[in-house]
């Protein structure tokens, strides 16, 4: 019977290998050859000229980090937490992938004495422990910092529905109701109590803050600031039927003096 490194160490148990790389070759390896085996047969259906296009779809891909829906282009402090911990968790994610191809490497070198003590509790325990710790604490820190407060902020109500979105906003001479536009002020905390009529839905405005969950019979509470003046973008974020790709909606964001003057009086003015 062959024995897997750390045998001998006190806590550790004695592995068959061969079950384990069997294991190993069904769940895993199987699983990515298939994947493999699918985006070849994909290749193989398509045009040569197509083929020969694929590299592009990487920028393309990496041109959707950018534009109107895009969560690192943030218009005001949410958002800017929370593209902050993305780009911080895309460099600690770097760095580990960097280091585990480091190890892979040294995998293919000359055989060296290694301790497996420090393999096993300072790599495989100590590393993964404090890396699993770091992630969480700052999740929780950024989440704690764009939680909604109780500091007067201006609330608005966001009512989904299959598939379209009403607003209620309030104006200079009362509640406005607009559909698909909610208008809000610059530099001014927003509340926005989201809530639907049928199906789950998801309220999500990229460049200002997290999405939230509209549940029928629930009403949700989200903190939305915007840094300056000007028109975003905002959509249904969960699958809630055939028309949610186009359940979109517009974020007007009014400088701060002209709020909630420059509101339109009822719905149908704001569609003109
Ligand atoms: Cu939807």
């Amino acid at each position: 019977m062959e024995r897997v490194a750390g045998y001998g160490d006190p806590g550790f148990r004695v592995v068959e290998r061969a079950p384990l790389l069997d294991w190993i070759d069904q769940h895993l390896m199987c699983g990515f050859a298939m994947l493999f085996s699918h985006m070849r047969m994909l290749l193989d259906v398509l045009p040569h000229p197509v083929k020969r296009l694929a590299p592009l779809t990487v920028p393309l891909g990496l041109a959707g980090c950018d534009g109107g829906l895009s969560a690192l282009a943030p218009a005001g402090p949410n958002a800017a937490e929370i593209a902050w911990l993305w780009w911080a968790l895309l460099a600690g994610a770097t760095l580990l992938t960097l280091f585990v191809l480091a190890l892979l490497l040294m995998a293919f070198g000359p055989p060296r004495a290694v301790s497996e003590r420090r393999w096993t509790h300072g790599l495989g325990l100590g590393l993964s422990l404090g890396v699993l710790t770091a992630v969480l604490a700052t999740g929780l820190w950024v989440g704690e910092r764009i939680l909604p407060r109780d500091d007067g902020a201006i609330e608005v109500h966001a009512h989904a529905y299959q598939w379209g979105w009403r607003f209620t906003q309030p104006g200079a001479d009362g509640p406005v109701e607009t559909e698909g536009v909610l208008h809000i002020p610059a530099n001014r905390p927003v509340d926005v109590l989201v809530t639907t009529e049928d199906v789950i839905h998801a309220f999500w405005v990229p460049r200002l803050a997290g999405k939230i969950d509209a549940i029928p019979g629930r009403t949700n509470r989200l903190r939305l600031e915007a840094d300056t003046p000007g028109a975003l973008s905002g959509i249904c974020a969960e699958f809630c039927g055939i028309g949610h790709a186009g359940m979109r909606f517009e974020v007007i964001v009014h400088a701060g003096e002209n709020w909630p003057d420059a509101l339109p009086a009822s719905a149908s003015d704001s569609d003109e």
